[in-house]
C-alpha cells in the first residue's frame, strides 16, 4: 500500500527535516507539534530552529500545501512518532512524550496504518508501545490477538548541522515488531533515501542506535581523559592526538569541554539501565564526560587565583559548532556554575546562534548574553567553549588575560 499522507508528530530537529524530504518527495504531510508557537512558525513557512539549509526547504513546501502543521494529529497513511525521550532521574528513559503521542494519536488510527517510531529507544519500548496502543484501541486487535496497525522503529541518525544531507544520504535501520511492519516501514523510507535500508526486529533496531551513540561517546572520552592526562604531564594533547593519528589504524577524536546534546550524553544510560552489571565501559565513559565541565572549571579557578570579582568571557553555548541547540550543553553548566561560583563576577556568554538566553542563565544576575565584538573589552579570562565559525580567529588579546581555550582551535594560529 503506497504511503500518500503522512502524520509527522513532533515537529523538532528531527520530525521537521523529516516531514520536509517527504513533502518534498510529494508525500501530503500533517506535522504536529504540541507547543503552538512551533506550529504557528512552521505555518508562516520559517523554521522555529537553525539548521542548515532549512529556511529554503521548508518555505516552498508549506506554501505549495504538501506540508501543514497544527497541534492535533490528523488520520494517514503512516505516523511518525520523532518526540523527545530524556532520561529520569535514575537515568533509565523517560518515555511518556511517546505515551503521550500515542495516546493523542490513538483516536486516528486505521486498520492498516503504518506507525513509525523515530524517537531513541530503550530495548523492550516499541513493544511497550504496542501494548498501550492495544489498551487505546481494542478494536484494532482481530481474533488472533493480532494488532491491525503496523509498528516499527527506525532510529534517526542524522548529525545536527547535515540533517537534510544525510536524511538522504544514511544508511537506515528499520526494526518491524513483525517483518511486515519492517518491509512496510522499508518501503516508506526508500521514498526519502538513497542510502540501504536495513530490516530488522524492533529491539535489535533500538539497541543499535543506542549502540551507535555509546560507541562515539567512549572515543571522546578517550580523547577526553587524554586531555586530562596530558594536562598532568605537560603535553600538547592536540598535537599527540595529531601524531597518533598518523597511525593507519588510529583515529582518535577531539577532547572538549565535555559531550552534550540530547543523544550521546543520554542514549548510553539506556543500555546501562537495560543491563548495569555488563555495561561498565559505557558508564564510566559517561562518567568522564560528564565531569569535564568541572575540570575547566577548575582550570579558571586556578587561573584566577584570589580574584573574587573577575569578569569572565565565555565563547559559546550551543553544545557543538554552528547550530542553536543548547539541550544538554557542557558550556551552559560551564557557564552556570561560573556564575555561582562568582557571585560578584561579570559572566559574558557569547553565542551567536541565539538571540536571548535560556531561563535557566537568564535567571542568574550576574551573566548576561554579550555580542562578541565587546565582549572581550576588559575581560579577566575568556573561554573559548563551542568552535562556532565565528570565534575560529584567534582574537588579539592584552597579556594579562587568560585564555582557555577548551576545543583547540586557537592553538595552531
Ligand atoms: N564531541 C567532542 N569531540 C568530538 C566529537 C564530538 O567533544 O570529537 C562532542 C560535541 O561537541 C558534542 C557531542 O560530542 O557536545 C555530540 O556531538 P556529535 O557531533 O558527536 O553528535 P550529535 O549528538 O550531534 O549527533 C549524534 C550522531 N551520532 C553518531 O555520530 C554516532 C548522529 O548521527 C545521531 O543521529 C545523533 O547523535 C542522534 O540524534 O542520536
Amino acid at each position: 500500500m503506497a504511503i500518500e499522507t503522512l502524520c509527522v508528530v513532533g515537529l523538532g530537529y528531527i520530525g521537521l527535516p523529516t516531514s520536509i524530504v517527504f513533502a518534498e518527495k510529494g508525500v501530503r504531510v500533517f506535522g504536529v507539534d504540541v507547543n503552538p508557537d512551533t506550529v504557528s512558525a512552521i505555518s508562516s513557512g520559517v523554521a522555529p530552529f537553525v539548521e542548515a539549509e532549512i529556511a529554503e526547504h521548508l518555505a516552498p513546501v508549506v506554501a505549495s500545501g504538501m506540508m501543514t502543521a497544527s497541534t492535533t494529529p490528523t488520520s494517514a497513511d503512516a505516523i511518525i512518532i520523532a518526540v523527545p525521550t530524556p532520561f529520569l532521574e535514575d537515568k533509565s528513559a523517560d518515555l511518556s512524550y511517546v505515551q503521550a503521542a500515542g495516546e493523542a494519536l490513538a483516536p486516528v488510527l486505521q486498520s492498516g496504518t503504518l506507525i513509525v517510531l523515530e524517537s531513541t529507544l530503550p530495548p523492550g519500548a516499541t513493544e511497550l508501545f504496542a501494548t498501550w496502543i492495544r489498551e487505546a484501541r481494542p478494536d484494532l486487535v482481530d481474533e488472533n490477538g493480532s494488532l491491525l496497525v503496523d509498528i516499527a522503529h527506525c532510529p534517526e541518525r542524522v548529525l545536527p548541522g547535515r540533517v537534510f544531507i544525510e536524511l538522504v544520504t544514511n544508511d537506515r535501520i528499520v526494526g518491524g515488531l513483525t517483518p511486515q511492519a519492517a518491509t512496510r516501514a522499508k518501503d516508506m523510507y526508500s521514498l526519502i533515501c538513497e542510502g540501504n535500508i536495513l530490516e530488522t526486529d524492533a529491539k535489535t533496531a533500538e539497541m543499535s542506535k543506542c549502540v551507535e551513540n555509546s560507541f562515539r561517546d567512549v572515543n571522546i572520552a578517550f580523547a577526553n581523559e587524554l586531555s586530562l592526562v596530558c594536562d598532568t604531564l605537560g603535553i600538547d594533547v592536540w598535537e599527540l592526538i595529531e601524531l597518533a593519528n598518523h597511525h593507519p589504524r588510529v583515529n582518535i577524536l577531539k577532547p572538549g569541554p565535555g559531550v552534550g546534546g540530547h543523544c550521546l550524553a543520554i542514549d548510553p544510560w539506556f543500555i546501562v539501565a537495560a543491563d548495569p552489571e555488563n555495561s561498565r565501559l559505557i558508564r564510566m565513559a559517561r562518567e568522564v564526560n560528564d565531569a569535564k565541565p568541572d575540570w575547566v572549571i577548575g582550570k579558571i579557578q586556578t587561573a584566577l587565583g584570589a580574584n573574587t570579582t573577575p569578569v569572565i568571557t565565555t565563547l559559546g553555548l550551543a553544545f557543538k559548532p554552528d547550530i542553536d541547540d543548547l539541550r544538554e550543553s557542557p558550556a551552559c553548566k560551564v557557564v552556570t556554575k561560573l556564575a555561582k561560583l562568582y557571585p560578584h563576577g561579570e559572566i559574558r556568554a557569547v553565542e551567536p546562534n541565539v538571540t536571548s538566553l535560556p531561563v535557566e542563565l537568564d535567571s542568574l544576575p550576574n551573566v548576561h548574553l554579550a555580542d562578541y565584538a565587546a565582549a572581550l573589552d576588559n575581560v579577566d579570562v575568556a573561554v573559548l567553549l563551542v568552535d562556532h565559525q565565528e570565534f575560529k580567529k584567534q582574537p588579539t588579546l592584552p597579556n594579562h588575560v587568560v585564555v582557555i581555550d577548551t576545543r583547540g582551535t586557537w592553538r595552531a594560529q
